[in-house]
């Protein structure tokens, strides 16, 4: 039997426990093994035995011992001084364990605890303070801890972690074992929602004493948890009741506070209201009714008590009302005044200018290939890829700009982007053509005698695409508008 319960998982799931310092820092406590009398289960060779225990001060308020031997004699017991011990004679072995699920029955119910969070206060390992372990002939002994699944009564789904412990303990040592050592066969179970808890231990053919003080985990908040309450409050606050964190209505983490919009309970215009100081929510207050589809009085019933109201378009009980232009009827937008306009003729001319600027100094350039030492050809090299560069910038800034312009004059009910950052951006690299252009003439000057028409042409070509393309961002609408 213990080879069945050790070896079959050893290899999947086996880690090396991290030993950390002393004394126990505050985290949740799934049992300190705290009792008023002293609870054991005692296994003679080849006995599988185990017994439940109420234990008010530990998780679920019951624990259940139990030992299998397979060997010898093996005890788990819990004594009045607070702690689990697994004991086992010479030449005994098997194992004890501890299992959490909220009653004393010894049938496994995998959701026993409800649906414990053990992570909820930051915890990222469980954590043992072992009081004593002899070692004897440098004999480790193993343990593992199983957490079940809430999701599945019947225990099906679960996920473990297997430790060992392989020196002398002599003072109280807390080990830690990650909650990303927990493996599953299958499915694995949520830390979130944690059902059921067992602890094992494993012996090994020798005389064995451990002594465990406390079980729980490494996080913030020593408390043993109950579902659904948990240990920390909706506040964040360890063993909290939700009182730091209310709203000025009472509610934890609510929104409500004095100047925040609530509503008043009531009808019609007396409904949205407003937080004072002393978080009372306050509207407006009752009106006479009048003829405007509103509920003025707060009765419930619009526009009533004052005979048939006509609307705008003077239908008798209509329901026609004014736009925010004034029109009745209207769809609120006949006071915006907005020009909407396709600008893809534009931009398609900006972005092949640019393309002309570069194809302009590409000529420029032409036929020195032949006439250049190694060093002319890095820099021939070098104007052509600085005016490639810089097409293709003023290419994508042209496209930046959208294609459907709006522009209104109702700046009322519009929120406005500038293009200004986009049309300098153009200019400033246009300019960088320009002036690149100029280079190139000079560099070719001085390598390849040119007659003095055609350097005339160049200069006038690199000056008069450039003025081309920065007449055409007078067209570009410096504002975009975006009207609701
Ligand atoms: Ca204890
Ligand atoms: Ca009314
Ligand atoms: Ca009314």
């Amino acid at each position: 039997m213990r080879q069945k319960h050790f070896f079959s998982l050893s290899g999947v799931l086996f880690l090396a426990a991290l030993l950390v310092g002393a004394a126990p820092a505050a985290a949740i406590t799934i049992d300190d093994f705290s009792t008023t009398t002293q609870q054991s289960v005692v296994g003679m060779p080849t006995q599988t035995v185990s017994s439940g225990f109420s234990a008010p001060l530990a998780i679920g308020e019951n624990r259940v011992l139990g030992v299998e031997s397979t060997s010898g004699d093996l005890t788990a017991r819990v004594a009045t001084a607070g702690v689990f011990r697994h004991s086992q004679e010479d030449s005994s072995s098997g194992s004890t364990s501890i299992l959490w699920h909220g009653t004393t029955s010894t049938t496994l119910v995998g959701n026993g605890l409800g649906a414990v969070n053990l992570q909820e206060d930051g915890g990222t390992a469980f954590r043992l303070t072992v009081n004593s372990f002899d070692f004897g002939f440098d004999t480790p002994i193993s343990g593992r801890i199983t957490i079940y699944d809430a999701a599945h009564p019947s225990g099906v789904v679960f996920s473990a972690v297997n430790f060992n412990i392989a020196e002398a303990i002599q003072i109280p040592k807390s080990i830690d074992i990650p909650f990303s050592g927990l493996s599953s066969l299958g499915t694995p179970a949520s830390l979130g929602n944690v059902g059921a808890i067992k602890l094992e231990f494993f012996g090994a053919g020798t005389a064995l004493d451990l002594s465990v003080d406390w079980f729980g985990t490494n996080g913030s908040c020593a408390l043993v948890p109950s579902s659904p309450e948990g240990v920390v409050d909706q506040c964040g606050v360890c063993g909290g009741n939700n009182s730091t964190c209310l709203d000025c209505v009472g509610t934890p983490n609510g929104p409500a506070q004095p100047g925040t919009g609530c509503s008043s309970g009531q009808f019609g215009q007396c409904s949205p209201g407003t937080y004072n100081q002393s978080c009372a929510c306050s509207g407006t207050p009752p009106s006479s009714e009048i003829c405007d589809s509103i509920d003025n009085n707060c009765d419930g019933a619009v526009d009533n008590g004052i005979g048939v109201c006509t609307d705008c378009a003077g239908t008798s009980g209509g329901t026609a009302i004014l736009d925010r232009c004034g029109v009745c009827n209207g769809d609120g937008n006949s006071c915006l005044s907005c020009v909407r306009r396709n600008i893809s003729d534009l931009l398609t001319a900006m972005d092949g200018g640019a393309k002309r600027q570069e194809m302009a100094i590409r000529r420029i350039v032409k036929g020195l290939d032949v006439v250049v030492n190694p060093k002319q050809k890095r820099q021939l090299e070098a104007i052509r890829v600085e005016a490639h560069r810089l097409q293709i910038i003023n290419w994508i800034v042209s496209w930046t700009i959208p294609v459907n312009s709006v522009v209104c004059d109702n700046r009322e009910f519009c929120v406005t982007t500038s293009n200004q950052p986009i049309i300098d951006d153009y200019r400033v690299h246009a300019e960088e053509l320009r002036v690149l252009g100029l280079k190139a003439i000079a560099f070719r000057k001085r390598l390849l005698r040119t007659p003095r028409r055609a350097l005339d042409r160049f200069v006038f070509d690199v000056n008069e695409i450039h003025a081309q393309n920065v007449a055409l961002l007078a067209s570009v609408p410096v504002e975009q508008f975006s009207c609701s």
